[in-house]
């Protein structure tokens, strides 16, 4: 190849790169009254940097060819700095290892662009393989915290495959220094999907986890817990772990569930936005569910709106991992304003915008899952009958 196809293919990928990154979003046309969704995603493999993928020296890559490239950009958690929205993203190389990395935007809804280099967290953890999944808590204490899968290898099994799930635990007051800690310790043998409350509880710090027998399965976990913590410079969960979003039979939480965004405080109690996992002859289908805990004892559960809240759409529904939608950061504005970042079949990021008062009305107003086909039936034909009667006034 020679300098002028160099330099033709170097600028068709800059170009298309700035084209996709200055892309306005539009809200699309589905409608339920509870949120809005988005045309476009938010962030994808191809929102990363081309800086970070191919050699941009013609004597090294006479070709222009990506060298590291990356495969996806996904669960995303969210946090609203300084004016800007901030998303740490998981990003999965062509190698499948994933690590983070910053993008931030002034609207939260599009034009999300990565800062120049991903973050490099100390690697305090000579077993960890891999790295994902991080919820971003602004806690009270003062700094930012960042819980996330720490991934190893089960070196007690034969199973080449067979992995270990801890929290790990990093903070930071800007993004840009992050202090590791020590990993989550719980009873549990695995956790993942692990989410720090935002303010002490009885002066203690506060866990959503996910108590799990296996790196997949959660066997004798129950669901969504909640443990409180004294020291989190030596993480180690001090009370039992009660569960608050129990797993149950024939609902969508029926195989997994686990806490996802931090929870969002309103003043008739905590809303919690979740995934749920059930299981189908294509495999195990992931939704986003809502529930609500009280204020002064997050782990009572006070509200459950019956079934699922965002489902995969569309293109959605395809991707590395086909049927599933994964959410671990939200971002509530003074204004009530709130944006839900969701992934998509562990491939894309999109965002989901509500308000405060639409999300309150959907949580507290939705009836619950009855949780047999004959009471669900009795259920809709009260709200059909109601609605007759006022339609024919
Ligand atoms: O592949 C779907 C999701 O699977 C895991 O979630 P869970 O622990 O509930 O099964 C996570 O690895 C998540 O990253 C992934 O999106």
């Amino acid at each position: 190849m020679n300098n002028t196809e160099f330099t033709a293919n170097k600028s068709r990928v800059i170009s298309r790169y700035e084209e996709l990154i200055t892309r306005r979003n539009k809200i699309s046309e589905s409608y339920n009254g509870i949120y809005d969704r988005y045309e476009n995603p938010v962030l994808t493999a191809e929102h990363i940097p081309y800086f970070w993928k191919y050699d941009m020296n013609p004597e090294t890559n006479p070709y222009f060819m990506e060298r590291l490239g990356i495969n996806a950009v996904l669960n995303s958690g969210a946090v609203y700095l300084n004016g800007k929205y901030y998303l740490v993203a998981r990003v999965e190389g062509n190698d499948r290892k994933s690590f983070f990395a910053v993008a931030e935007s002034d609207n939260g809804i599009d034009n999300f662009r990565f800062w120049d280099y991903p973050v490099q967290l100390p690697d305090t953890e000579p077993e960890e393989t891999n790295v994902y999944d991080m919820r971003l808590t602004q806690h009270e204490d003062g700094w930012i915290y960042g819980v996330f899968c720490s991934e190893s290898k089960d070196t007690s099994s034969s199973d080449l495959s067979a992995a270990f799930a801890q929290a790990g635990i990093v903070r930071t007051k800007d993004l840009k220094t992050w202090e590791r800690l020590p990993n989550l310790i719980s009873k549990s043998p695995q956790q993942r999907n692990v989410v720090l409350h935002p303010e002490f509880v009885d002066g203690k710090y506060a866990f959503y986890t996910r108590p799990q027998d296996d790196f997949i399965q959660t066997g004798s976990g129950g669901g969504v817990c909640f443990g409180l913590c004294e020291n989190i410079e030596n993480p180690v969960i001090c009370t039992e772990e009660t569960v608050i979003s129990p797993r149950q039979y024939h609902t969508i939480t029926e195989v997994k569930n686990g806490a996802g965004a931090v929870p969002i405080k309103t003043e008739k109690g905590w809303i919690h936005i979740a995934h749920g996992v059930r299981n189908t002859a294509a495999g195990l289908r992931y939704v986003i569910y809502v529930f609500a805990t009280d204020l002064k004892d997050p782990s009572k559960l006070i509200a459950s709106p019956s079934g699922l809240f965002i489902a995969p759409h569309g293109y959605e529904r395809v991707g590395d991992v086909s049927n599933v939608v994964f959410t671990n950061g939200a971002i509530v504005r003074e204004n009530g304003d709130v944006y839900i970042y969701y992934a998509s079949s562990d491939t894309r990021v999109h965002v989901a915008t509500t308000t405060l008062d639409k999300l309150i009305d959907y949580t507290f107003n939705t009836p619950s899952d009855p949780l047999r086909s004959p009471d669900c039936v009795k259920q809709r034909c009260e709200l059909i009958e109601k609605n007759l009667k006022f339609m024919n006034k």
